[in-house]
């Protein structure tokens, strides 16, 4: 009889420990490192085998045996993991943050939660609650040997070689599989806010045939050679018709675009109205209004430049606008994981890699990185691809339509996604009656306080028809059609 409560006691005393353990586990596993780290995995495995153990124990364990210490401790654990679910659960639904491993560890503290209330309850209760505590320990071994499905894994370079010479101004992006989207943070550590990236989760796996890209925004002397052979005119030199905007009072109906002005003083920085005008006369010639010029500045990428404005000038050049996914493995450079086009340091050496916002935004941008608004093509080191401002200084227009639940649609399809083309259609719930095309790259108005989609795999978004002087674009030549 007394070894019998010996065992009792120790069996006890185990799963009280395991209690304190396994959240611990959970814990490391949601704030550490990424999943493909041998520490982490075998973190992993020791969960799931700790809960394996558990419901052994729990099962040996008998209910009207356990001291009142013991039912105490029981007691207590169920709170602590009915509440670390909840908040989790809150953290997930209610403020959007999508690490990989959230929901694993709402259900591990679900699972706890449950099989410390059955070890408090009834008999039928507790073989439930021990059968659930098994099911999870064998999932969690299971996913643990699967580490890279929602992890960012190295890119897989294809080796072929490029078709043939290099046309002008290009340079051959391989093609490969990557890992594609962004967690906003690097080495667990997050750098912005879940907003930044909640359309750029979850990290899934890409492949994307090798093609050409312009090594550098289309500047205002390229443009300016395709408005001189074809007669064209973009979009924000064309006045607004009354049929477009029924609505419209006639006096807005005047051709311009969309001008960045800084405001007098510091504001919330919940209304982009504040900072964003429509200036009549304003249009690629004259980026800002009627009074600025582009003259001296055929080096600097065209902007004011609406999708078809785009198209228009890819046609024209043989080529075409790059998809997302093409645009996305070729910023990273042949990187992985990375915070930026060119690894995890904002500025290596104390060098600045791209151009963007310094200063309090949107008051004054004090152009510390050497540029106060756009900076000209080849101001900034190239990234592993051999392309400038992958980062920075203009957003380029990308061909796909934006949603932003499109990486889920991808993550939640099987198998690798082989050249994605974006969605059918686009929603973006924050202006749901308005199609958008894809952006991406961020600008020179993009700052740490604000925006921060310099950052690798951000995605921005716009109006097709909607030009501005700090969206520019790039082409891209290849098979694809
Ligand atoms: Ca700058």
């Amino acid at each position: 009889m007394k070894a019998l409560q010996t065992t009792t006691a120790v069996l006890e005393a185990g799963a009280g420990l395991a209690l304190l353990a396994v959240p611990s586990a959970t814990a490391v596993l949601l704030l550490g490192p990424p999943l493909e780290s041998p520490a982490a995995l075998t973190v992993a495995r020791v969960a799931g085998a700790g809960l394996l153990a558990l419901g052994v124990a729990c099962w040996l364990a008998r209910g009207d045996g356990q001291s009142r210490a013991a039912r105490g401790l029981v007691a207590a654990m169920w709170v602590y993991n009915v509440t670390a679910a909840a908040v989790l659960a809150f953290a997930g639904i209610g403020l959007g943050l999508h690490g990989a491993l959230l929901w694993p560890a709402v259900a591990v503290h679900a699972g706890m939660a449950v099989w410390c209330g059955a070890c408090l309850a009834s008999k039928p209760a507790k073989i439930v609650g021990v059968l659930g505590m098994w099911a999870w320990g064998a999932c969690s071994l299971s996913s643990a040997a699967d580490p890279a499905a929602s992890a960012f894994a190295p890119t897989v370079v294809n080796s072929a070689k490029p078709p043939g010479p290099a046309p002008a101004g290009m340079v051959w992006i391989p093609g490969g599989q990557f890992s594609m989207g962004s967690e906003g943070k690097s080495n667990g550590v997050s750098c912005c806010s879940p907003a930044t990236v909640a359309d750029a989760f979850p990290i899934h796996r890409v492949v994307v045939d090798g093609f050409w890209m312009d090594a550098t925004d289309v500047t205002n002397a390229e443009f300016e050679k395709f408005v001189k052979a074809t007669g064209y005119r973009t979009i924000a030199e064309i006045a607004p018709t009354q049929e477009e905007f029924p609505t419209a009072p006639p006096e807005n109906l005047v051709a311009g675009a969309v001008v960045f002005t800084p405001t007098p003083g510091p504001v919330p920085l919940n209304d982009h109205f504040q900072w964003w005008n429509y200036v009549p006369g304003a249009n690629w010639r004259h980026p800002q209004g009627p009074k600025s010029s582009i003259e001296g500045r055929g080096n600097y990428p065209v902007v004011q430049i609406a999708y078809p404005d785009a198209e228009a000038y890819a046609k024209w050049a043989g080529k075409r606008l790059p998809t997302e996914a093409e645009w996305e493995f070729a910023s990273r450079g042949g990187l992985s994981g990375k915070l930026y086009a060119w690894g995890d340091e904002f500025r290596p050496g104390g060098k600045w890699m791209a151009n963007t916002y310094q200063g309090k935004f949107p008051v004054r941008d004090t152009g510390e990185d050497g540029f106060a608004g756009v900076a000209p093509v080849k101001s900034f080191p190239p990234n592993g691809y051999g392309l400038y401002d992958m980062a920075g200084n203009v957003w380029q227009w990308c061909g796909d339509w934006y949603r932003p639940d499109y990486f889920q649609q991808l993550a939640r399809a099987a198998g690798v996604a082989r050249n994605p083309q974006g969605p059918d259609s686009s929603f973006d719930p924050s202006e749901p009656g308005t199609k958008k095309r894809v952006q991406r790259g961020g600008s020179f108005l993009c700052t740490d306080q604000y925006c921060t989609r310099y950052l690798a795999g951000t995605r921005g978004k716009g109006e097709p028809d909607t030009g501005t002087n700090h969206l520019g674009f790039r082409c891209v030549k290849a098979s694809i059609k």
